[in-house]
């Protein structure tokens, strides 16, 4: 496995340029709509509308992206469309406040992290530090810059936040059955942020999440649509993987899960917990005992941005997958779960 990922990861340019390709020849259905460079062609004149392109969510939102659209905001509209193991997505877009919209056409779970690349590092950087078994190496040389969290096959979720100018990557650290993240399956897509933002503005929220290390402190929330402020008061990275709990599940159950020892020796569980997000398939029989339904991936400390969420009325919890700096254990372990109550 090991000398399968170098492979993986070498074709990656080519595949990328095969994705963007079929995504703008085969349906009709570009891979975004905010002055994309790939589709083009394919993608409508009118850009500046979010949502246009982001019909297709099901199970957990109905239509969260509306919410987006309706929000106020001049959001630009970045749509990303997952699979095994690729991201179909324009490779640039205009900096500015921009509502990025996953759509899950895959078979797993899968996420939509944007990082942004520190100064001096590049795409070749990152992608060797994502052969590292351990995320944090790749996490090191990065700023996380959000974008929507683990969705389930069909669904959809959308945040939105301010892109600064720069060199990005959309990465998904969802473990596959096989314990292998995705990322180092190929899935990788690079992205450039250019020219100087026009719209600074984020939409306004109808409720609010602080992340702080380690918590959440949001606790309730009306079912049905809503756009989420999430703050980062740091002072590390922090993500809201929004989590619908198994029936009899609950917060303490999570809370020890995560405290007690880590099976060791089990790839699925040693890649879960190390990763960002990667609660993903473990597998029918050795499951997480929760369906993740979105949420927003990481953010760096200090940063604000929206999730859409449209959830029905349940037991959710918040988790944050993301590995402390000094211990390497995920937020989780430290703490970082929060029950929401959706009525
Ligand atoms: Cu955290």
């Amino acid at each position: 496995m090991r000398l399968a990922r170098p492979a993986a990861l070498l074709i990656l340019g080519s595949g990328l340029l095969l994705a963007a390709c079929s995504g703008a020849g085969s349906a009709g259905s570009p891979a975004t709509s905010a002055a994309p460079t790939t589709a083009a062609s394919a993608a409508p004149a009118t850009s500046s509308e979010p949502s246009a392109s982001a019909g297709a969510s099901a199970s957990a939102g109905a239509s969260g992206q509306a919410s987006a659209a309706s929000s106020g905001g001049a959001a630009a509209a970045l749509s990303v469309t997952a699979k095994e193991y690729a991201f179909d997505v324009a490779t640039s877009v205009p900096a500015g406040v921009t509502a990025i919209t996953l759509n899950n056409a895959g078979k797993e779970t899968h996420q939509a992290q944007l990082v942004k690349l520190n100064a001096g590092k590049t795409m070749a950087d990152l992608q060797a530090a994502l052969q590292n078994p351990d995320p944090s190496a790749g996490l090191k040389i990065v700023t996380l810059a959000g974008g929507p969290n683990a969705l389930p096959p069909g669904s959809s979720g959308t945040t939105t936040a301010n892109l600064e100018p720069g060199s990005y990557a959309f990465l998904c650290f969802v473990s596959s059955a096989d314990g292998i993240p995705h990322v180092a399956k190929g899935m990788v897509a690079p992205l450039e942020v250019t020219g100087t933002a026009a719209n600074t503005q984020l939409p306004s929220g109808d409720a609010s999440l602080t992340l702080k290390d380690f918590s959440f402190d949001l606790n309730q929330l009306s079912a049905g649509k809503h756009t989420v402020t999430v703050k980062n008061d740091g002072p590390q990275s922090h993500e809201a993987t929004i989590v619908k709990l198994n029936d009899g599940v609950t917060v303490d159950t999570l809370r020890t899960m995560f405290t007690s020892s880590q099976p060791s020796g089990s790839p699925a569980a040693s890649g879960g917990a190390a990763s960002p997000a990667a609660s993903g398939s473990g597998g029918p029989a050795s499951g997480p005992p929760w369906t993740e339904v979105g949420g927003i991936t990481g953010i760096a400390p200090g940063t604000t941005a929206t999730m859409d969420v449209d959830l029905p009325a349940g037991n959710y919890a918040f988790i944050c997958f993301i590995p402390d700096a000094t211990t390497g254990k995920p937020h989780a372990a430290l703490g970082m779960i929060g029950a929401l109550t959706v009525q």
